[in-house]
């Protein structure tokens, strides 16, 4: 079977799906569909995900839409290099940490970084400055979760992709000028969270990383950095 995908530059649940790819060495048909031409609400991609939304994957007769649902589905399909545990216990585990990333990490990191990003931070910059206490309490934990490399066991798992690519959300809110307003304490990583940096280190040391990276965020007036670790 041959694998294609569909992502969008700057989606992070697409980058999830691509970093996985890059874990199990899978090859793949790439299609990059442009968001500003409204690629994702033509009527052949809505026949692949009547919500337009990507990542979408499709290998043979199988469609998947929802990056978690396609991970899930990477790993049944193909087993080689596990992305959710090895065992009961650590599927159970890498599990736990992907749901409190969707519970927790994602809403706690967004509401920091949406109005850096989408340039409403003037409008909502009380929201921005509350946010940072529970933002930190979520770093430490998350200091503390790879302090041993990864999240779950020894390999990079779908609970790690799925918090790496959160915080390269929040990286890239935190490296534009509006964020030197703010004292967010989150930029560079190594100086609060030696551990978050050395375990994003290992993430980028996976064969293919840079390809994974969204092309768009390389370019532009404020390129986010090539590396965070
Ligand atoms: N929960 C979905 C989120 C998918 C999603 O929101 N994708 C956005 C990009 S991050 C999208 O395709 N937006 C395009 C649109 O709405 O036209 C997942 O994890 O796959």
């Amino acid at each position: 079977m041959s694998i294609e995908l569909y992502w969008g530059s700057g989606s992070t649940p697409a980058w999830r799906v691509q970093l996985a790819l890059a874990v199990k060495g899978l090859p793949y048909t790439s299609h990059l569909l442009s968001f500003s031409a409204r690629e994702t609400r033509t009527p052949e991609f809505l026949a692949i995900n009547p919500r337009g939304k990507v990542p979408a994957l499709r290998d043979g007769d199988v469609v998947v839409n929802e990056s978690i649902a396609i991970l899930a589905y990477l790993d049944r399909a193909y087993p080689e290099h596990p992305l959710f545990g090895a065992t009961p216990a650590e599927a159970a585990k890498v599990w736990r940490m992907v749901m409190e990333f969707e519970s927790h990490g994602n809403p706690t990191i967004s509401a920091v970084a949406r109005p850096l990003l989408f340039g409403t931070w003037e409008a909502d910059s009380s929201k921005v400055r509350e946010g940072l206490p529970a933002l930190h309490t979520e770093l430490d934990l998350l200091a503390e979760r790879v302090a041993t490399g990864t999240m779950v066991g020894d390999t990079v798992s779908a609970a790690d992709i799925v918090w790496f690519c959160g915080l390269q959300q929040l990286v890239r809110a935190a490296t534009r000028p509006a964020a030197a307003g703010f004292d967010l304490g989150v930029w560079p990583l190594s100086a609060r969270w030696p551990a978050i940096a050395a375990w994003a280190r290992r993430i980028e040391a996976i064969e293919g990383y840079d390809a994974t990276r969204p092309p768009h965020w390389a370019e532009g007036e404020h390129p986010s950095p090539a590396r965070i670790g």
